[in-house]
């Protein structure tokens, strides 16, 4: 999953007196985080267990992993869902848009307004004796090319440091703590949280020098329940003892540490999951520290000039670093999690948003990076959750619309509760968050052309999802029409004609947003039969091919713009940070340039008109306007969103993505969507044409090179650029798939091999293909 990137830049980053780093991979800072501001902490993550390093002088690491959330499954479905549907399509139908969205919240959600929240281990405390005494040349620093955390300063002779790193084939944490001075190391350990703890032990026995945590989600029935366990192997010179909840060593030189914790989602039995637990833990001990670890204060001036071009390397690259650190697919046959809201790090048992999958923009956006910066394996936790979630949600298509096929709303837990989330009108009825993962089946397949992969699981996806809708769907105005359902996460004005006029409403029959998604996933599930060579006459083809047309088409409004609703009514939130109503831009097809040229002028109005209003007012947002105006060509909007996405959304001990600027929460989508951005600037192919340099801001990042990206038919592509326009590249094929072939705007004559390119034409798997202009 190699991919570089380097933006040639001018600015040489040299700190006297510390380790060599290099500014476009390495984050570092000469002061420790501040303990317990969360953003301040520096991650590790092996896609399951995850550590947020602290390094002050007392030692703090947060711990997750990734199915501890906060317990058991909710049955969340009203029961009067169903009777209700037909019912609240009356009251759309005759104008009464209040009394619907009224009647919709009471009667097809249930009280219980939320699934399950992402929650923690705990935290793991060192204290070194070092609190209070004088550190001097310190430094912390995280290298996202080798995924290790370093911390390291002096105190009166002696030089102190620590290591972490995330061990992804040994399933563990593992840490190296060191002295420059023989007998100097001490260190008392213990756990603390505010998690239910049912057990603490320390452990001084030889070959057992450890700390067993056992705790729990706290419920009286079917809570989830985990046992972690930090083992030490100090040098032979160190003495070990137990005082209370602590372990105790003195007079070490060197310390390594071994973390596991397994949990009763993936085991049934606590001997089960204890067993996993050791068998990790010996097996890491067994090898070594040495060998499981071979498996900036700057920001603040750099970013709001986004004249360092290192920084946004580094962002990038951070990015990717965050993406692998956070969902590996599994290498055990164990069910693995996709990156929740802060990817898999979080400090609390109660976190925003429940630090759940919000499936109407944000986990979506963890998984854009995937497919183009050649990481397509971390998207496979994104499958395993999908497979949990399809039995779910058949219950939901059955229990509350009376349908066949798998329908999910707009979050979902662990457990895959497909249900309505919560009690707000902008965004609790959106039966599409389905429609949305199955696109993301479909394009993970255009990505690795595994047609494995599309068989076993995106196509089957992809009818359950279709079915649903064929169902669903209701005959208005001539056309299939959606709803209840709302644009997410927007609110209209009632028009006088209608009631209650002038309040702020969201339920309406289709939104603009729901037939860019039915059309996608239609069209996918044609483009997925046809690589699978089913028959024309197959069922599902055929449903699929007769319910395609009836799609209720894009409206265009008064000023020219994509309609968001049915009716141009007057939006209550011009300024709304979501672009629902511009996903066929990105991440969808349909308003591509190059595909319709009217559609795209259409939503580049709403474009225009959301960042004239405000919109980019959360990190998530700013970066999907990145995205968005790279997939529109304008290269300069997408550079100068990147620099507030740089000035605005990361803390300045920090490259996390912020919520707001004002709320500065982690929020991991951000830098997710960042990554994306850049990458859709270099390389776009989702209209099937590989686009070289489609929106490079030639200006401001006149020369540089990327290697390693890829596009849609499983190219491998390398690319250089120079005096802010097209050098040469190489497009290399791994699947033999066709290649179709673009650069920037379309002008100039294009070599293939120094031979004139006349169309696409057949690759051979394998072979790199010289690409340059005449
Ligand atoms: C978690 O981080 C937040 C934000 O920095 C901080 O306010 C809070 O105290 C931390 N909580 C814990 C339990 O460490
Ligand atoms: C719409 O509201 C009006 C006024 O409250 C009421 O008379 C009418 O029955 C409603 N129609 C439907 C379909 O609910
Ligand atoms: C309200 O007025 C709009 C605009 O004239 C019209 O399209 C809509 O059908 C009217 N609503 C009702 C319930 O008559
Ligand atoms: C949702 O909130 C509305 C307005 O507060 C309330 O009328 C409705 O009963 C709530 N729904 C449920 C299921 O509690
Ligand atoms: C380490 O602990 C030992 C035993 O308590 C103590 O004598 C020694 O001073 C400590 N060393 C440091 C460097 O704090
Ligand atoms: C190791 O110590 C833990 C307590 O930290 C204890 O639960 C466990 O049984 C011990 N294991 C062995 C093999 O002695
Ligand atoms: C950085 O830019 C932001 C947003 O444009 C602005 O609010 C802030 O004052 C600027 N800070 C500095 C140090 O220039
Ligand atoms: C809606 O789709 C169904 C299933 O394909 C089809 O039978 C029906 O005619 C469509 N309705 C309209 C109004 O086009
Ligand atoms: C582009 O979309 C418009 C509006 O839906 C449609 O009228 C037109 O036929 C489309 N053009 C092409 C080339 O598909
Ligand atoms: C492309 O850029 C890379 C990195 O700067 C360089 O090593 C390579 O020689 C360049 N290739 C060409 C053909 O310019
Ligand atoms: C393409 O490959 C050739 C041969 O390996 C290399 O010299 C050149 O630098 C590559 N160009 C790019 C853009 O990576
Ligand atoms: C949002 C969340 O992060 N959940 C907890 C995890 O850490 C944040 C800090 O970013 C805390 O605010 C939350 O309580």
């Amino acid at each position: 999953m190699r991919a570089q990137l380097f933006f040639i830049a001018s600015v040489a980053c040299v700190v006297r007196g510390l380790p060599t780093f290099d500014g476009s991979k390495d984050i570092w800072f000469t002061f420790p985080g501040f303990f317990p501001t969360f953003e301040s902490s520096l991650p590790i993550g092996n896609g399951r267990v995850a550590g947020s390093i602290y390094g002050g002088a007392s030692e703090v690491i947060g711990v997750n992993e990734n199915s501890i959330w906060s317990g058991p499954f909710q049955d969340r479905i009203a029961s009067t869902a169903a009777s209700a549907v037909p019912v609240v399509r009356n009251m759309l139908l005759a104008g009464n848009l209040s009394q619907a969205r009224a009647y919709t919240y009471e009667h097809m959600i249930t009280s219980v307004t939320s699934p399950r929240s992402y929650s923690y281990f705990g935290n793991i405390n060192i204290d070194f004796g070092h609190a209070g005494k004088t550190m001097t040349n310190y430094v912390r620093s995280l290298d996202t090319r080798q995924g290790v955390v370093g911390v390291q300063y002096t105190i009166g002779g002696a030089t102190f440091s620590r290591e972490y790193i995330a061990s992804y084939p040994a399933g563990v944490l593992a840490a190296r703590f060191k002295s420059s001075q023989k007998g100097t190391l001490n260190m008392t350990i213990t756990m603390t949280g505010n998690i239910k703890i049912l057990s603490l032990v320390p452990s001084a026995a030889a070959n057992n020098i450890s700390l067993t945590l056992r705790g729990s989600s706290g419920q009286s029935v079917s809570p989830i329940l985990w046992t972690g366990q930090a083992r030490l192997v100090p040098d032979a010179g160190a003495t070990v003892s137990v005082s209370g909840q602590n372990l105790v060593i003195t007079k070490a030189t060197q310390v390594d540490m071994f973390f596991d914790t397994e949990t009763s989602f993936r085991y049934t039995s606590q001997a089960a999951w204890e067993a996993e637990m050791l068998r990790k833990i010996n097996a890491a001990v067994g090898l070594g520290y040495d060998s499981v670890k071979n498996a900036a204060t700057r920001i603040s001036v750099a970013r709001n000039t986004s004249q360092d071009l290192q920084l946004s390397t580094l962002v990038f690259n951070f990015g990717r670093y965050l993406l692998a650190a956070s969902s590996r697919p599994s290498n055990d046959g164990s069910i693995t999690l996709p990156a929740n809201l802060q990817g898999i790090w979080n400090n609390s048992t109660a976190p925003i948003f429940g630090s759940k999958y919000t499936v109407n923009i944000n986990i979506e956006m963890n998984y854009w990076p995937a497919g183009p910066t050649n990481m397509a394996e971390t998207e496979l936790p994104l499958f395993d959750l999908i497979k949990i979630s399809i039995p779910r949600g058949q219950v939901a298509a059955q229990r509350m619309y009376g349908c066949p096929g798998t329908v999910w709303h707009h979050n979902l837990d662990l457990w895959g509760d497909p249900a309505p989330t919560d009690n707000f009108t902008a965004s609790t009825m959106w039966p599409f968050g389905s429609a949305w993962f199955a696109w993301h089946a479909i394009d993970h397949y255009r990505f690795t052309q595994d047609k494995t992969f599309l068989q076993n699981v995106a196509y089957p996806f992809l009818t359950q999802v279709a079915a649903f809708y064929e169902c669903y769907a209701f005959a208005h105005d001539g056309f299939n029409a959606t709803g209840p359902s709302l644009s997410p996460e927007n609110t209209f004005v009632v028009p006088s004609n209608e009631s209650v006029a002038g309040a702020g409403e969201s339920v309406d029959i289709a939104p603009a947003m729901d037939g860019q998604l039915m059309t996608e996933i239609f069209e996918g599930l044609l483009e997925a039969a046809s690589a699978l060579g089913i028959a024309n006459s197959d069922p599902a083809v055929v449903a699929a091919r007769n319910f395609l047309p009836t799609i209720k088409p894009q409206q265009i409004g008064s000023l020219g713009q994509i309609l968001e609703w049915r009716q141009e009514y007057t939006e209550a939130v011009p300024d709304n940070p979501h672009l629902s109503p511009l996903w066929a831009l990105m991440p969808g097809r349909a308003f591509s340039p190059l595909v319709n040229n009217t559609l795209s002028k259409a939503a580049q109005v709403v474009l225009d008109k959301r960042v004239a209003s405000g919109s980019g007012s959360t990190g998530w947002s700013r970066t999907w306007l990145i995205n968005q105006y790279a997939r529109a060509f304008r290269a300069n909007d997408a550079w100068m969103h990147l620099g507030q996405w740089l000035a605005l959304f990361t803390p300045s001990f920090s490259l996390f993505d912020t919520w707001t600027a004002t709320n500065p929460i982690f929020q991991i989508d951000g830098n997710f969507g960042f990554v994306s951005g850049v990458a859709e600037m270099l390389l776009q192919s989702h209209v099937g044409i590989v686009h070289l340099l489609p929106a490079l801001p030639g200006s401001a990042v006149p020369t540089g090179s990327v290697k390693g990206l890829v596009a849609r038919g499983n190219f491998v592509v390398d690319i250089n650029w120079s005096g802010g326009g097209f050098a040469s590249a190489n497009v290399t094929s791994r699947s033999g798939a066709q290649l179709a072939l673009r650069i920037a705007d379309g002008t100039g004559s294009i070599l293939v091999d120094g031979a004139v390119y006349k169309g696409p034409f057949a690759t051979t798997v394998g072979k790199t293909y010289a690409v340059t202009l005449a």
